[in-house]
Formats: structure tokens, sequence, C-alpha cells
């Protein structure tokens, strides 16, 4: 349970606030950080947007005004070393403000920390962190709610229902309650039409992206028994198709699509690495999994990156490990 009262009183009881949000910000970072800098404009606060990345061009349409800055360490860093609080939505780790990390250490200000994710690192006395929330969108959602201290009209409605629709995808995961519908509702009163935000956030694909799934169906495989499904990835494919890296968001999906599959792994490689996702689609915690190569995340839907290591080391060795994992857990039902 969330205590609402308490974030009240930081907001009520401080002036200037930096939001930031985790690498590689998907919708529900973004449009978090989007509804929370409305709620604090409203109550007569000075908020700052900063992030590690630049916003993916799918979710542009929710930063009209561009509210929300990347990272230059010249310009920001004396924003972050000014304000009073320094805001954390749909993270709480640290290391995954990347660039910022150092500087907001070092920053001696009040860290609040609002997340849905696991095993969260104690960043700061105030970690309003419940992954019973399907997002973070919803958490604002329910703190606005709950502390009435604005109205939810569109301009809040449209971030958060982005980050709810993306985060449960499309309404179909487990956090998908009578609940989140009923809060959903409210975001539609509030004049969100679903199939616009749908077809921003996913029917706005450039020819690169869509070059990209093509490859990335080609290289879908599943291991013998066809219950873990794998994409690889390359960075010659990223190349060859004139995607970019946030274009991989979402692939994974498809490594679940088949008949019996039960594990889902997207293999990425990147410039200095590689990143791993994981998804399940039964009983298999894949976060304990990522865990195992130095990740974590959700029961159903967890990742990795790993660093100065290649693919070709790793591919096997991650199924050969999922693979246990589809024993050790079928074999307790
Ligand atoms: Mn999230």
């Amino acid at each position: 349970m969330i205590d609402f009262s308490h974030i009240k009183e930081i907001l009520n009881n401080n002036n200037s606030f930096l939001i930031t949000t985790h690498v590689n910000p998907d919708a529900d970072a973004i449009g978090s950080e989007l509804a929370f800098y409305h709620l604090l404009k409203r109550l007569g606060k000075e908020p700052y947007i900063v992030n590690n990345n630049s916003t993916p061009y799918n979710l542009e349409f929710l930063d009209k005004t561009s509210l929300i800055q990347m990272y230059n360490k010249e310009v920001h860093d004396n924003i972050i070393n000014s304000v009073d609080v320094i805001v954390f939505l749909d993270l709480n780790h640290l290391s995954r403000v990347v660039r910022m990390e150092e500087t907001v250490r070092n920053s001696g200000k009040i860290f609040l920390c609002i997340d849905h994710h696991q095993n969260p690192e104690n960043i700061s006395e105030f970690m309003f962190v419940d992954e019973s929330f399907s997002s973070t969108g919803e958490i604002i959602f329910d703190l606005i709610k709950e502390t009435k201290l604005t109205d939810i009209d569109y301009e809040i409605a449209l971030p958060i229902y982005a980050a709810i629709m993306t985060d449960t995808g499309s309404f179909r995961f487990e956090r998908t309650t009578a609940d989140l519908h009923r809060k959903t509702a409210e975001l539609l009163e509030a004049g969100v039409t679903p199939k616009d935000v749908f077809n921003e956030v996913y029917d706005n694909g450039n020819l690169g992206k869509l070059k990209l799934l093509g490859e990335a169906l080609v290289s879908l495989n599943t291991n013998s028994t066809g219950e873990i499904g794998y994409i690889i990835i390359t960075q010659d494919i990223l190349k060859k198709t004139g995607a970019d890296e946030t274009d991989v968001d979402g692939f994974v999906n498809y490594c679940l699509s088949t008949k019996n599959s039960k594990i889902g792994i997207l293999f990425f490689e990147l410039n200095n690495g590689i990143k791993i996702s994981f998804r399940s689609k039964s009983d298999i915690p894949v976060n304990k999994l990522a865990a195992e190569f130095g990740g974590g995340g959700h029961f159903h839907a967890a990742g990795t990156r790993l660093f100065d290591v290649s693919l070709e080391e790793y591919v096997n060795k991650v199924i050969m490990e999922a693979e246990k994992y589809l024993i050790k857990y079928q074999a307790q039902k």
C-alpha cells in the first residue's frame, strides 16, 4: 500500500522538483513524468523533466511542447544541484539513470521514488514502490484521486492512459483488473480516444522498424521442445534495416506467440555488450532467470544488460538455463 498523503506532504513542503526516469524510456516512464509534471505545475511548483535519453519518436505526441529535456552535463548538473527534490518515476535503482547517476548520487537532495518494479534499491527514505500496480502511471492516477490535488482532465489523462495501455500490453497482462478498467474509464471520460493513442504508439512505425521486425521474425526460433521461443537481433541487422535501438521495444512478445511457448527470450546485440529480455506466460518467474545473469524485473517480464560480452557466448548459456527453469517450475505444479 502506498501512503499517498505522505507523497502529498512532500509535494506541499517543497518547491522545485527534477523529474527523471530510466534509460530508454517507455510510455509508462514518459507518461508518468508528464502527468506528474502537470500536477506539480498546477500546485504552483517549479518542475523540470530531465532524462538520460531523448524521447522515442512514437511518444513525442505526448510532449508536444517539449517539456522533456535530454541530459547534458553542462546544462543540467546545475539544475540537479539546485532543486529541492529529485523524483524517480518507473525505476528504483539509481544506476538506471546512467549518465546522470553520479551527479544525482552526490547531490544530497531529497529523493522521491514512485515505482512498480520488484527488488528496489534503498535509495531514499521516500520509497513508494508497489508491484501490485500495473504501471507507474496507475500510481500517479491513484495519487491524484486520493489526494484530490487536481482534476483528471485530458492533459493528465492522456499521458496516464498511454502509460497504462503500454505497460498492460494493451490491457491483457495479469494486472489488468476490473479496478484498472474503472480507472481507465475515467481517462476516457476525460477525452482520451483509445484508437488514437494506440495508433500513435504502435502504428507509427518507420520503415526501418518494420524491416527490423521482419528480420526479427525470420530469426524467431524455438528450443527442441518448442517451449522456449527466442529472437536474435545483431548490430548488423540493425544497420541493414536502418532501425535504431528503441525500435526493438515490444519485439520480445513475439517470442511467446508460438503454440507451446512458455518462455520468450530476445537477445539484442549492443555496441558494447548484449541486452536480453525475458517473458513468460506460465508459472515461470523470469525475474529469477534474469537475476542469474545480473538482471531483474517482474515475474512475467524481466531483462538484463551485460557489457563486454558477445552474443555467441550467451545464447546457448541462457537457453540452457531457461530449460532448467522449465523443468524446475513445471515439476512443482
Ligand atoms: Mn512501468
